[in-house]
C-alpha cells in the first residue's frame, strides 16, 4: 500500500468517524416532531415548588418533570400579569409588540402564534383550561376554556358548542379533560396540548380533601414581612398588602360567619361568588372545616401584628392546599403519559403565568419587576435523544417558549419573534453568545392593587427600574448583596458608573425590541404622565 492509498484509508475512516459522530445514537433517536404538553398554572410562586424551594411544601410530582430534562433557575416573565403573559407566550413577543399590555384588552387573535405555526406544520393543537384573553382562541383544533378567571368549584367551561357547567374541582376537571383529549387524539400526527390551570389564583379555594392537611401547619414569616419601603415610593404606594385591608379576611381568608357579623369590603363578593358556587355536599365539608376557625377568629378579636401574622398563616394554608391539588394532578397526567408510552416522544413544560409574593415585603399578588413576581418556575421533561441537563442558569424569559417549541418541531423561527430557542442551552452546550440581560415592562395602572407603571432591565447581578406615569423614580438593586431588594442604590455614589452602564444597556434593549413608548419616556421626550 503506497502512501497515497494509506492516506485514502485514513481519510475514509475519518469521514466514517465524523459521520458516526454526526449521527450518534442519541442524535438519531430525537423525534423529528415531538409532542408538546405545555402545562401552565396561574400565580404559582417558585417558592412553593420544592425543586426550587422546599421551605413550605414538598411537590414530588412537579419536581419529577425535571428528572429527565431541566430546571431553569433564572426564568423570568416579560410583564408580570396574566393576559399579557399568555400573549407573550403565544407570540414570542414583548407586550408592546403583541398588543396585550394589560388584562383589560382583548387579544388580537389574527396575529402569528406558535399554535398556528405548529398546526400549519401538521400538529394537532388543543387548549384546555384558563385562557383569559377575551377573544375566541385561534389556532386550535380543539378548545375547552374557563370564562375569564373561571371558578374553583363546579366551573363553567366554554367549548366550540357553547357553555357547560361541570360538577367538581377545577384542577381535577382540567386534568380529566386533558387526559380525555389525549385518549382520543389521532395517533398519526404529533400534538401540542396546552393544559392551563386556574390554580393557584386568588381566592385560593382548596379542594375540601386537602383542607385538613394544612390546618395545623405554621410557616415562618419572611424576613421582610414588615418592610417599611424606605426609599421605594412605588413599593410604598401599592395595594397588595397582607397587613392591610387589601387582603380581605372574608373574601381572601374565608371568615364568612353564619351569623353574618363579619362584614368587610369584599364579604358580599365572597358570599355571593366563590362560596355560593359550592353545592350542598361541598358546602357541608367546607363549613365543617371553616366554622370552628371562624369561631376562634371572632373570639380572638385580633389587631395589629397579631392580625397580620394570623392572616399570613391563613393565606399560606389555603394557597399551599391548592398547590397540593396541582401537584397531584400533574402526577396523574405524568403517570398517564408514562403508561401510554408517550413520555419518550413528548416535551413536557411546566411554568406559571408569573410568580407571586408569599408574604415577602408583606405582600400577595405580583406585577412588580421585583424577584418574586419577575421569576416564574420553568421545568422541562425532554423527549428521548436530548440528554438530561439538570440546572440551567442562563437568563431565560417567557418570550423564549414559542421559539423553543418551533425549533424542536423543526419549524423555522419567524424573524419578528423577540425570544430565542432554548434548545442551545440543553445537553452539554454552553453557548457563549447567550443574553446577559432581560427586558421588562408593566402597564396596568391605575388599577386594582395600584402597582405603578414601570420598565427595567435585569442582569445576573443588577436590576435597574424606572417607575413612570404618576411618578418619575429610578431604582437600582445589587442582587448579590441585597437579594430581597430592600435598598434602592440609585443615589449611592459608589454605583453611579454601574447605573450609567445599565442605562445604556437598557436603552439598547428598548431599541432592539422596538418599544417606542418606553424609548420616549427613557429619553425624556414624553411626559411620564402620558
Ligand atoms: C383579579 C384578582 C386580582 C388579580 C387580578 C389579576 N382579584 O382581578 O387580585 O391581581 O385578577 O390576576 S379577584 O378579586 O378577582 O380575585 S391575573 O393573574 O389574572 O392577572
Ligand atoms: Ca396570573
Amino acid at each position: 500500500m503506497n502512501h497515497f492509498e494509506k492516506s485514502l484509508i485514513i481519510l475514509a475512516a475519518g469521514s466514517l468517524l465524523a459521520l458516526g459522530y454526526a449521527c450518534s445514537p442519541t442524535e438519531k433517536e430525537k423525534p423529528a416532531k415531538p409532542n408538546i404538553i405545555f402545562i401552565m398554572t396561574d400565580d404559582h410562586a417558585f417558592q412553593t415548588l420544592s425543586a426550587y424551594d422546599d421551605r413550605y411544601i414538598n411537590t414530588p410530582n412537579l419536581d419529577r418533570i425535571a428528572e429527565h430534562g431541566a430546571i431553569f433557575t433564572n426564568s423570568f416573565v416579560a410583564n408580570s400579569i396574566c393576559a399579557p403573559s399568555r400573549a407573550v407566550m403565544l407570540t414570542g413577543k414583548h407586550s408592546h409588540a403583541n398588543g396585550q399590555i394589560d388584562n383589560s384588552t382583548s387579544f388580537d387573535g389574527s396575529q402569528q402564534t406558535f399554535p398556528k405555526l405548529l398546526r400549519q406544520n401538521g400538529y394537532q393543537t388543543a387548549l384546555i383550561g384558563k385562557w383569559h384573553l377575551k377573544s375566541e382562541p385561534t389556532g386550535f383544533d380543539y378548545w375547552n376554556i374557563l370564562p375569564g378567571q373561571g371558578s374553583y368549584y363546579n366551573p363553567d367551561f366554554i367549548g366550540k358548542d357553547g357553555t357547560q357547567q361541570y360538577k367538581g374541582y377545577v384542577t381535577d376537571l382540567i386534568t380529566d379533560f386533558s387526559i380525555d383529549w389525549l385518549d382520543q387524539h389521532n395517533q398519526e400526527d404529533p400534538f401540542c396540548l396546552l393544559v392551563h390551570h386556574k390554580a393557584v389564583h386568588r381566592v385560593w379555594m382548596p379542594d375540601t380533601a386537602h383542607l385538613d392537611e394544612f390546618a395545623d401547619k405554621t410557616y415562618p414569616l419572611p424576613d421582610n414581612f414588615y418592610d417599611d419601603y424606605e426609599g421605594r415610593k412605588a413599593a410604598a404606594e401599592q395595594h397588595l398588602s397582607i397587613r392591610t385591608e387589601d387582603m380581605d379576611v372574608v373574601y381572601d381568608l374565608k371568615m364568612a360567619d353564619q351569623e353574618g357579623d363579619i362584614e368587610t369590603r369584599l364579604s358580599n363578593a365572597y358570599r355571593n361568588g366563590a362560596y355560593a358556587r359550592l353545592n350542598p355536599e361541598q358546602k357541608a365539608k367546607w363549613d365543617a372545616h371553616f366554622d370552628p376557625i371562624i369561631e376562634d377568629f371572632k373570639k380572638a378579636n385580633l389587631s395589629g401584628k397579631n392580625l397580620s401574622e394570623w392572616k399570613y398563616q391563613r393565606y399560606m394554608r389555603d394557597y399551599l392546599a391548592c398547590v397540593r391539588s396541582l401537584d397531584n394532578n400533574v402526577g396523574r397526567l405524568m403517570d398517564y403519559l408514562e403508561q401510554e408510552g408517550l413520555l419518550e416522544n413528548t416535551l413536557v413544560v411546566y411554568t406559571s403565568d408569573q410568580g407571586f409574593y408569599m408574604g415577602e415585603h408583606g405582600w400577595f399578588d405580583k406585577r412588580f419587576i421585583y424577584e418574586e413576581s419577575l421569576r416564574t418556575p420553568l421545568l422541562m421533561h425532554f423527549p428521548k435523544g436530548y440528554s438530561d441537563k439538570g440546572q440551567i442558569p442562563q437568563l431565560v424569559q417567557n418570550i423564549d417558549y414559542a421559539p423553543t417549541f418551533l425549533d424542536m418541531a423543526g419549524i423555522e423561527i419567524p424573524g419578528d419573534m423577540h425570544g430565542r430557542s432554548l434548545v442551545p442551552l440543553f445537553g452539554n452546550n454552553n453557548p457563549e453568545n447567550w443574553r446577559d440581560a432581560i427586558y421588562y415592562h408593566y402597564y396596568e395602572f391605575p388599577n386594582e392593587h395600584m402597582v405603578k407603571r414601570h420598565y427595567g432591565i435585569r442582569t445576573h447581578r443588577y436590576k435597574l427600574i424606572h417607575f413612570y406615569y404618576d411618578i418619575d423614580q429610578w431604582e437600582l438593586y445589587d442582587l448579590k448583596n441585597d437579594p430581597h431588594e430592600m435598598q434602592n442604590l440609585i443615589d449611592d455614589p459608589e454605583y453611579q458608573d454601574e447605573i450609567k452602564r445599565l442605562k445604556k444597556e437598557l436603552k439598547e434593549l428598548i431599541i432592539k425590541y422596538n418599544d417606542h413608548k418606553a424609548l420616549k419616556i427613557f429619553e425624556g421626550e414624553m411626559e411620564v404622565t402620558e
